[in-house]
């Protein structure tokens, strides 16, 4: 018998034990430092090391209730779904997410390579820093992980079992609420709305029919295209990055979904990168370099992936009928149609949803706030409703430098 037997919520003088009890990792004799190290909404994270040498181990445990909201509470098995993928993703997409050593359906708790020499591409963003590889590694990352899986690709029966493993309701429904509704009908009464642009808001978002019946398009989309496996929340917060090397994680949303959830998830989030450094940096040749690197990114992580996409698809598709001239293409503008409509979505939601990004809310100048937002959500509109029209990087250039000439700084 063992305390580790039946689920729990650790703590952190606990997690050590833990570890010896489950893995081999450390010498027995070592002596273990741990500390939380989460910052997400919904899990603890660990960090155990051994003093002497330096190694560490990551241990991620899924509590009952939400970190963001006590009150909120969705099923334990997401630890399952996230190991899971890691493994898949690790096939298909070598080198690009951590190693899971372990995962404990027991305490919901997985144990994995901790990405030691990265930051979380979020907080370095904030310092502005440029990761010159991200583009190529994400690409490669998306295209693999995304194709790969999909029927074009995959044995057909195959891949049913993987959607079947991969239903996670709990997690879908933070999305379906959190991206695809609230933001138009703040049904739950949580959105968050800075003040001064309230009536922004409502005319732009709450008031706008045409707008609320794409996202109720997009939103069915979301729910039934059992496309690929996605990721399911590829925010930069679920980036381990360095100016070499990339590490993508917290798959926990993942499930049979658009892969233009993912594509769409990291165009919008490089552009709020962009709004921290529009509204922060104050020597002019800096700000120039790092916003143009970040959108440069966004360029080319649309480019990359259509020419990544067209590689793939050719070495890789099985499907007879995937092969009939001329269905590439139509799958491609399906894909990259949807990448819009998620880029627009998540855009709006990280501004008035009840999840918002700090590279927003950090940015102290009221006025230069209430222009970021405003920059962001009339681009998120064009991105929405003219989601077809987005069919490389330069047209997502072309709409954010539109969107920036409408609000003089
Ligand atoms: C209630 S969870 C809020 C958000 O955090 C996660 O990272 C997802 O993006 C989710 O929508
Ligand atoms: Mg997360």
């Amino acid at each position: 018998m063992s305390k580790f037997d039946s689920y729990f919520l650790m703590k952190t003088e606990e997690v050590p034990d833990y570890v010896r009890e489950k893995l081999s990792f450390f010498d027995t004799d070592a002596a273990l430092e741990c500390k939380e190290i989460g910052d997400g909404n919904l899990n603890y994270v660990f960090r155990v090391k051994d003093i002497v040498s330096g190694t560490s181990i990551i241990v991620k445990q899924a509590g009952e209730a939400l970190r963001i909201s006590a009150d909120m509470h969705i099923s334990t098995d997401r630890g399952r779904i996230e190991a899971k993928i890691l493994g898949i993703q690790e096939l298909y997409a070598p080198g690009l997410v951590p190693k899971v050593y372990l995962y404990d359906g027991t305490m919901c708790a997985m144990i994995m390579e901790d990405m030691t020499g990265h930051t979380m591409m979020r907080t370095g963003l904030l310092n502005h820093e440029i990761y010159p590889e991200f583009a190529e590694h994400v690409t490669t990352f998306l295209v693999n992980s995304l194709l790969r899986t999909t029927d074009v690709v995959m044995n057909h029966k195959e891949k049913k079992e993987l959607v079947k493993s991969f239903i996670n309701p709990d997690l879908c429904e933070i999305s379906e609420d959190l991206v695809y509704s609230e933001p138009f009908i703040d049904f739950n009464h949580r959105n968050n709305v800075f003040p001064p642009n309230e009536a922004f808001v409502r005319k732009e978002l709450y008031e706008d029919v045409a707008l609320h019946l794409e996202a109720a398009k997009l939103k069915f989309d979301f729910m039934n295209n059992a496309q690929s496996l996605i990721h399911g929340d590829l925010h930069t917060g679920s980036v381990f990055i360095n100016k070499e090397h990339t590490f993508i994680f917290d798959p926990e949303f993942a499930f049979y979904g658009p892969m233009g959830y993912d594509i769409g998830n990291v165009v919008a989030n490089m552009f709020f990168a962009w709004c921290h450094g529009d509204a922060t940096i104050e020597d002019k040749e800096e700000k120039e370099q790092f916003c143009g690197w970040c959108l440069s990114v966004i360029e080319k992580v649309i480019d990359l992936f259509i020419e990544k996409y067209n590689q793939v698809f050719d070495e890789y598709a099985t499907e007879i009928m995937a092969k009939v001239p001329g269905f590439k293409e139509w799958y491609l503008e399906g894909i990259l149609s949807d990448t819009a409509g998620v880029a627009g979505l998540e855009s709006i939601r990280r501004i008035v949803g009840m999840a918002n990004v700090i590279d927003i809310t950090t940015i102290s100048d009221e006025d230069k706030r209430a222009r970021a937002e405003k920059i962001v959500i009339t681009l998120a509109k064009n991105y929405i409703m003219n989601r077809k029209n987005f069919r490389q990087g330069t047209d997502y250039i072309n709409a954010i430098k539109e969107a920036i000439g409408k609000f003089e700084a």
